[in-house]
């Protein structure tokens, strides 16, 4: 029986805590009883969530105010701030907003948005702001996630779906039960299990990976990075060279056949293209073979190493995973689908223990074999506007409107984007190549901005309106990988003159004449019960009234845990229950990839050199791979001012970690203050010397708020540790489009200079009002959108 806890939860991404409230101010942060393993990051949300970084009121560039040209001072990212009312700050929005649909139409609305806000789903800031954009007329989106967008391009050709990478992953008990080897490209980090989007009641991984441990199940770590696996794995490490890994899989896949080793009735009954992809591996397509001592001069791993690791892999039952990082990198959607290819070859997919999994330890609940919820979410309404770009396409989409190119087998057009609407992202964190999406934001004409921080894109806004914290109003939390709906009870009045989106957007489209349609007639309370109505008529489980839900703070679905195994039903009955591909079967050629006309991925997994890798020519200027993976100290930029983050820093800034060879090459010490710095950008960091990193290899995690030294010229080194001032802004492939943040050569020094202080956190200068300003407001007012709009009586 549940025991009754007290009524003040709030769910992150992190967990589901209870903070405790003293005087109206956060003292400590609980865990929630539930829970076996919370997160270390929930001592981060009194700094890192209620801190000194907040907006405080809507404020508005003095730049845009003034029309100033987009240089010097005027460039988006350098300009003074001025405080605003919400009534002129609202006018100005829905003014624009109006202005822009009118002249320009709805596609020059960008309201792609992507990012991963807060775990509320009532205030979920994108479904906030879709459903308003859908209302007034639509806007250009974003299609695919940062996370995994290549998966996202290429599995459905593969294998029908993005089973075993989104969803679905065979269970961890399964696993645990029947498995004999792991081989883990990207290791199994645990430090990314502590998170999952909507929230959740219990972390799971952890507990599977000690079980793991417990039945001394084998598991290899290809990884750059040692600590990719928890040590307690006992993992045979295999220190690759990244962006190689799928020339490893290939020689694999390649030892696996001319070895005789491969299933020759998995590959002829449950596959297509099995003959084409042979081809290509013993060399028949174009001269090469995919041996292993191909692989071995590709991946520094020893080619009898890789012999004796297919051997292991054919010789008892092998779980082939992969973190969604390895798809992160160039070709992504190659290793994605020699992954499935190897698991194919194999010819355990199906079978307990045995098959492929992509994202096992990327965030909590993939493999905890927990039926899936369908819990309670904004309606968004449909959007008139059917245009959309690739989500990591963005700075090209607005450097280059009109331009033409390909995503996904079709010919595209990117829109004139005239305005740019964020809420609940940061592209100043989550994008590659800073400096050329700091131009990229030279070219709308408005940029407005909800966030809860002064970050760096609310820093590179023409109207930035404060969003108040998932601690300051009222929600419901929930994930589809968990089975816990959690009520997010208001434990704190909102900061300042901070409003939720809700709140915001409820005002704009009242401006905007669609008031009534956006709202429903429901405020913040009366949605929550009416939407925890619609999930009540959606289960077939009792469940208890709103208000002794409310009361206890969370409910959890009757459910245990139940064995999955990925496409059990398709390999024991191919006929009967075929994979969603135009063979009903796993494609390892596919005509429809083929028919594109690609090079760079044609119709199966292929090989090429990445851009920019150890073994390129690239790396005789820059001969250091940096791995940007995800923080073990933060969510992404979110925290980042936390406890846990900040006491991670080195004077001020992002620790890089260096192998001690590739350090002391440079007379690097611990603690030394450092550049990293390729064609694109650089950054400083402080050192940190680990054998746990190859040689050749930096790691950066993602996350350090991106602080040009001088915002007003092009191309100024982030002060604080940014790696995203280094990575390259490119596609994966054709297919995709998806970003390649792990694909990036840099090189380090020393920097024995007094280095450039650190900003990040501290807002934009103000400007002060006076009567220039003052003018310009009314001046913005005054010029009028196209039809007069209702004038506001709220501050
Ligand atoms: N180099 C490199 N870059 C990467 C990656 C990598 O591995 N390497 N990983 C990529 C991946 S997988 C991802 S998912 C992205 C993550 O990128 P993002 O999801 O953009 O990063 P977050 O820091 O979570 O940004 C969320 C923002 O929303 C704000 N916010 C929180 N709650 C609310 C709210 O209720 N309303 C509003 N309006 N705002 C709110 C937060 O303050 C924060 O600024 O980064 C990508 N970038
Ligand atoms: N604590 C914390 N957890 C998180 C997040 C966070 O911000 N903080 N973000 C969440 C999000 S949005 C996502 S999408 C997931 C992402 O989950 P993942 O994609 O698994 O996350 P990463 O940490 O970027 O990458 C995992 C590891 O892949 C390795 N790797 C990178 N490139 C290569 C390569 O070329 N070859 C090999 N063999 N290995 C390579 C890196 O060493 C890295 O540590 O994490 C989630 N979990
Ligand atoms: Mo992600």
């Amino acid at each position: 029986m549940d025991r009754a806890v007290p009524a003040r939860l709030t769910s992150t991404h992190w967990g589901v805590f209870e903070p405790v409230v003293v005087d109206g101010e956060v003292v400590e942060v609980l865990p929630f009883e539930r829970d076996p393993a919370p997160s270390y990051l929930g001592a981060s949300i009194r700094d890192g969530m209620l801190g000194d970084t907040r907006v405080r009121c809507p404020m508005v560039s003095e730049s845009w105010l003034l029309r100033s040209p987009r240089r010097g001072p005027g460039r988006r990212g350098a300009g003074r701030f001025v405080q605003v009312s919400w009534a002129e700050a609202l006018d100005l929005v829905a003014w624009e907003l109006d202005r822009v649909r009118t002249c320009h139409g709805n596609t020059a609305i960008y309201a792609g948005s992507y990012g991963w806000a807060s775990a509320g789903r009532f205030h979920h800031a994108q479904s906030q702001l879709r459903r308003f954009m859908n209302l007034l007329g639509g806007a250009t989106t974003a299609r695919g996630a940062y996370s995994f967008a290549a998966a996202q391009a290429v599995l459905p050709h593969v294998i029908g779906s993005t089973d075993g990478c989104v969803d679905g992953h065979s269970d961890w008990d399964t696993i645990i039960e029947n498995t004999d080897m792991v081989l883990a490209f990207g290791g199994l980090p645990a430090k990314n299990a502590q998170v999952g989007s909507g929230g959740f009641g219990e972390h799971h991984t952890p507990g599977h990976l000690r079980r793991v441990a417990a039945r001394g199940i084998r598991v290899v770590n290809v990884s750059p990075l040692r600590d990719d696996c928890p040590e307690e794995l006992n993992a045979q490490w295999v220190p690759v060279v990244p962006g190689s890994d799928l020339a490893l899989v290939l020689a694999l896949c390649h030892t696996l056949v001319v070895e005789g080793l491969y299933d020759r009735d998995f590959t002829a009954t449950r596959c297509v293209g099995f003959d084409e992809f042979r081809a290509y591996l013993v060399g028949a397509v174009d001269g090469v073979s995919k041996d292993a001592r191909w692989a071995g001069a590709h991946t520094g791993v020893g080619a009898e190493d890789i012999v004796a690791l297919a051997r292991s892999l054919a010789g008892g039952r092998s779980m082939v995973m992969m973190a969604w990082a390895l798809q992160r990198g160039e070709n992504g959607e190659s290793m994605c689908w020699a992954v499935v290819a190897l698991a194919c070859l194999i010819g355990q997919i199906g079978l307990p223990g045995g098959g492929f999994g992509i994202g096992y330890s990327a965030v909590n609940g993939p493999g905890n074999g927990r039926r899936r919820v369908r819990w309670p979410s904004l309606p968004q309404g449909l959007n008139p506007v059917t245009e959309s770009i690739p989500v990591a396409r963005i700075a090209d989409a607005l450097l280059d409107p009109g331009g033409r190119y390909e995503y996904g087998g079709r010919k595209h057009t990117y829109p004139d984007i005239r305005l740019v609407y964020w809420a609940g992202g940061n592209p100043f964190h989550h994008h590659q190549d800073l400096g050329r999406l700091a131009e990229a934001f030279q070219r709308p004409e408005t940029v407005v901005v909800h966030d809860l921080h002064w970050t760096a894109t609310a820093k590179h806004a023409d109207i930035v309106l404060p969003v108040a914290s998932a601690l300051e109003r009222n929600d419901l939390g929930a994930s589809g990988r968990d089975n816990y709906l959690i009520a997010m009870a208001q434990a704190l009045p909102a900061l300042a003159s901070s409003r939720t989106d809700f709140d915001i957007f409820t005002e704009l489209a009242g401006r905007l004449g669609f008031g009534d349609a956006f709202t429903e007639g429901r405020d913040e309370k009366a949605w929550l019960r009416h939407l925890y109505g619609r999930f009540q008529e959606s289960v077939d489980f009792p469940t208890p009234s709103f208000s002794e839900f409310w009361r206890r703070g969370w409910l959890s679905v009757p459910d245990e845990p139940a064995d999955t195994v990925l496409f059990g039903q398709f390999i024991s009955d191919p006929g009967g229950a075929p994979l969603n591909t135009p063979s009903g079967r796993i494609e390892l050629f596919s005509q429809t990839v083929a028919g594109f006309g690609y090079p760079e991925i044609p119709g199966r997994a292929h090989w090429r050199e990445p851009t920019e890798w150890l073994n390129g020519p690239g790396a005789t200027t820059y001969p250091l791979h940096l791995i940007s993976n995800q923080p073990a100290t933060r969510l992404h930029s979110q925290l980042d001012a936390g406890s846990v983050s900040a006491a991670a820093k080195i004077r001020n800034r992002e620790p890089i970690r260096l192998n001690p060879g590739d350090a002391s090459a440079r007379g690097i010490s611990p603690g030394d203050v450092v550049l990293v710095r390729n064609e694109r950008g650089s950054c400083f960091a402080g050192a940190v010397l680990d054998d746990a990193v190859r040689q050749g290899v930096v790691h950066l995690a993602t996350g350090a708020w991106f602080d040009p030294v001088d915002p007003a010229t092009a191309g100024s080194p982030c002060a604080h540790g940014n790696p995203n001032v280094l990575t390259l802004d490119k596609g994966t492939t054709r297919l995709g489009q998806a970003p390649i943040a792990m694909s990036c050569l840099v090189e380090v020094e020393r920097f024995d200079a007094e280095p450039p202080a650190v900003r990040a956190w501290l807002p934009p200068p103000p400007a002060d009002r006076g009567v220039r300003l003052a003018d310009a407001i009314a001046a913005r007012l005054n010029e009028g959108p196209s039809r007069p709009l209702t004038s506001s009586t709220t501050d």
